[in-house]
């Protein structure tokens, strides 16, 4: 059984990371066409030919193999976290093998993917990637790859505190469970949960380059880790108990998806198979390691009464452009005359029990995108204040889930924000008006010339 260990507290004298490089190293020499090269295995989980980070690709795979087997990845759905389980076990075996192969080690056992903690509080060196991963800076180093943006990350895009929900499945289309809606397996669905949006999505668009894109992120060995922990967080979120658990519907467990074994074999994986890690194929555990997921969970993430309704949107698709964006929600009329009661208790004294969310729907687009902080009601001024900031949206996988293709619809991406908090305090400002309410959207960093974001709706639920 393997012992995955947290990279930034491994024992003294340990050769983890100097055994990945060496197995990292001999995946790059073989051809794409092998199912165990790096290539190969990061082309599962996206590729797309003209990025320049697969320029020197190769020879490829028939069409009708990629077709099958490669662009395989699993987003916005309740199999985020089971199809990346399997995907980085089938990846660890692989490298451990070659490593066996290569009289490095004796068993397959003797070597595990060791992950990032990047959210342990404990340790102010967490946010750092290892150095191993950045020096030397250029290609004799198998760790490392071009155009990262430069540490640390950012603390905010590693908390966990918004993974306080109960429910492993998204309740609606707006309030998210822990690991995603019920959807069939598809590469990019708009159903995504908590794990999956912070810390996943915002450590992927944190790194930047190769991570920063599905169809690129497999070749950067970061992300081996970077999943290791998605995992990892999975378990600690089960551990926690008092009504967390895995969905026990037939449809869920009872999925299976296609991996390869370290011979270049097939391998058919089943999502029950693989919710005990110790049963995932030669089995593995995690060491203890800080996770501050809280435990408790808030009012606002218990089931309600009522469902959520529409009171405001925006009534335009909207180009975000380079710069930030203010964007006017209405109330549209026919909700002011179906809606009164709805109208009455946004208009009142607030109670403490007001469920307020941003939605955002069909956002498209192509090239990298950046986080962008959301503010609401900003002063005329212009400028967004951390009063009225109610979050940051990642629109990682934005050029994947534009496009249709054979693995999704290519309808965009969708995004939640739970604006309550702010919400009950805008409600007791002079001059509040939900009709007026006013959405602003600030790139984090410099736009891209070739990124477009458009969003085609966003509206406002409570
Ligand atoms: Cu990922």
């Amino acid at each position: 059984m393997k012992e995955r260990k947290d990279v930034h507290n491994l024992p003294e004298n340990d050769r983890s990371l100097e055994l990945y490089a060496i197995g990292v190293a001999e995946m790059k020499t073989r051809p794409a066409t092998d199912p165990t090269s790096g290539y190969y295995q990061a082309a599962m989980h996206g590729f797309f030919q003209d990025d320049n980070f697969w320029a020197d690709v190769g020879v490829l795979p028939s069409d009708s193999h990629m077709e099958s087997y490669w662009n395989q990845c699993i987003h916005g759905s309740w199999f985020f976290a089971p199809w990346h389980r399997m995907y980085i076990a089938c990846f660890e075996s692989i490298l451990a093998n070659i490593l066996v192969d290569l009289g490095k080690i004796a068993t397959e056992d003797d070597w595990a993917l060791p992950f990032w903690n990047y959210s342990d509080t404990d340790n102010s060196a967490a946010l750092f990637m290892p150095s191993a991963f950045l020096e030397p800076e250029d290609k004799s180093n198998p760790l490392w790859i071009k155009e990262r943006n430069s540490p640390p990350l950012i603390e905010d895009n590693v908390s966990l505190e918004k993974l306080n929900i109960i429910p492993f499945v998204n309740e609606d289309m707006i309030r998210r469970g822990f690991g995603g809606a019920i959807e069939e397996p598809s590469q990019f669905d708009t159903g995504y949960g908590g794990l999956e949006e912070r810390p996943h999505d915002w450590v992927h668009d944190d790194i930047g380059g190769a991570m920063a894109n599905p169809v690129t992120s497999g070749l950067d060995p970061i992300f081996w880790l970077h999943h290791c922990n998605i995992d990892r967080l999975w378990q600690e979120w089960l551990d926690l108990g008092e009504g967390r658990k895995n969905p026990d519907d037939k449809s869920f467990n009872n999925q299976r998806f296609v991996f390869y074994t370290y011979t270049g074999v097939q391998e058919e994986m089943i999502v029950e198979k693989v919710l005990d890690t110790t049963d995932v194929l030669t089995g593995y555990t995690y060491q203890e390691s800080n996770s501050p997921i809280p435990s408790r969970t808030t009012r606002r993430l218990t089931p309600r009464s009522r469902p959520l309704e529409l009171v405001a949107a925006s009534n335009t698709k909207q180009d975000l452009g380079k710069t930030a964006r203010n964007i006017q929600l209405t109330i549209p009329a026919s909700i002011i005359s179906r809606r009164q009661d709805t109208l009455a208790v946004l208009n009142s004294i607030p109670d403490t029990d007001t469920e307020a969310y941003l939605y955002f729907e069909n956002i498209t687009g192509k090239g990298v995108t950046p986080i962008y902080k959301v503010y609401v009601n900003t002063p005329d001024s212009g400028a967004g204040t951390e009063e009225c900031c109610v979050g940051r949206l990642s629109l990682f996988g934005l050029d994947i889930a534009s496009t249709p293709s054979i693995h999704h619809s290519g309808c965009g991406l969708s995004r939640s924000l739970d604006i309550s908090e702010l919400f009950d305090c805008l409600r007791t400002q002079p001059g509040w008006n939900p009709a007026q309410l006013s959405v602003r959207l600030e790139p984090t960093r410099e736009v891209p010339a070739d990124t477009e974001v458009n969003i085609g709706r966003i509206s406002l639920h409570c």
